[in-house]
């Protein structure tokens, strides 16, 4: 088994450390959330928290070379169900992270808007997108008197 690389380890690390702050803000949410945003044309909690999960992993697989798959898997329709979804992409993902070697993370991969990057910096670009959005939502629970958790969690 080849080893795994130190830098995968580390980009696990900081995923994670944005992820769980992300699943600890989304499960404060109550069930009755789900549809709330905070002006018309905004993504709902329950689409804000499918947007996260899918456009991580999306990040995670062109970062691999694997072309998406079919279509995107249908929205489950209840938090509950986003949550779990979000949970399991979470584990697939930072196992990825964590099994991706140096070569694969220097390897150049074509991305959105037309540029084609070294692997690595998809990746970087996968937690700033997930960093945007955290706040975002962290935003949406303050409006309703949810109180967020600490922006990064440890451990
Ligand atoms: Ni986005």
């Amino acid at each position: 088994m080849q080893r795994m690389s130190k830098q995968g380890e580390q980009l696990a690390g900081h995923f994670l450390a944005h992820r769980k702050a992300t699943i600890d803000a989304a499960g404060r949410f109550p069930a009755d959330k789900l549809d709330y945003r905070p002006w018309p044309d905004a993504m709902s909690v329950g689409d804000l928290i499918w947007h996260m999960a899918g456009a991580h992993h999306m990040f995670v697989q062109l970062a691999l070379g694997n072309a998406p798959q079919g279509e995107r898997p249908q929205r489950p329709a209840d938090l509950d169900g986003i949550r779990a979804a979000l949970a399991q992409l979470t584990e697939g993902d930072a196992a990825a992270l964590r099994a991706m070697t140096e070569e694969q993370l220097a390897t150049p991969r074509p991305g959105i808007m037309n540029m084609t990057l070294p692997a690595s910096q998809w990746l970087a670009t996968a937690c700033d997108h997930e960093i945007h959005h955290k706040g975002q939502l962290m935003l949406y629970g303050r409006l309703n008197g949810i109180e967020p958790p600490f922006f990064v969690a440890r451990g």
